[in-house]
């Protein structure tokens, strides 16, 4: 009587980028045959896959903004790894955080083409800060493959931020209406903004 057998497994290469891969081989009982302990076995399928890893290499914007207006944001998206990567987008987030959740507002994003291993795309993009936004510290962060359509080595290097303080913009625009005047006067009058600043104060006392 027999009690072994020699079961062969064809593995069968596709298109598609994957991780290893396992198959369980089970023995199922027939009249002709007792089958034995133990009645299954796991093949370990190694993957010669290699997928690519997109990253946000470099992320620029400015260090301040008014709530409700625009800025201009600058990404360089990489394929850092051994394979192709098709095309995908890099979207970029309003957060308190470096961290990407469900409470952080998207902003915008961008077209990345294919990317050859090791291959980079730059581009800049403009979004607008929500006009509801309190003042306070922010982080923008953008994301590789935001909609996650590319298989990657690391899917958890996707995202990069910059730290962004916004005030609301009628404070900004306020500010701005502030330094505007103090000039115009300090322009007419080839008085110092301190004279400027005194006047302002003895007339809103008065
Ligand atoms: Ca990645
Ligand atoms: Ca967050
Ligand atoms: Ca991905």
């Amino acid at each position: 009587m027999s009690t072994s057998r020699s079961v062969t497994i064809n593995a069968v290469s596709d298109a598609i980028d994957e991780p290893d891969e396992t198959v369980v081989v089970t023995l199922r009982p027939e009249p002709a045959y007792a089958v034995g302990t133990p009645s299954s076995a796991t093949v370990l399928i190694i993957s010669d896959d290699l997928p690519a890893d997109l990253i946000v290499s470099s992320f620029t914007a400015p260090s301040a903004a008014g709530a409700g207006l625009p800025i201009t944001v600058t990404d360089t998206t990489k394929n850092s790894g051994g394979g192709s990567a098709n095309a995908s987008t890099t979207r970029f987030y309003l957060s308190t955080n470096t961290l990407l959740d469900a409470a952080d507002v998207p902003l915008g994003e961008r077209s990345v083409p294919a990317l050859a291993p090791g291959a980079t795309h730059s581009a800049s993009t403009s979004l607008t800060i929500p006009a509801a936004t309190a003042t306070g510290s922010y982080y923008l962060l953008a994301k590789a493959d935001a909609d996650n359509v590319i298989v990657e080595t690391q899917e958890a290097n996707n995202l990069r931020s910059w730290f962004i303080s916004i005030s609301a913009s009628s404070a900004m625009l306020g500010h701005q209406a502030l330094i505007a005047r103090r000039v115009r006067w300090t322009k007419q009058s080839g008085v110092g903004w301190e004279a400027w600043t005194r006047t302002r104060i003895i007339r809103s006392r008065v």
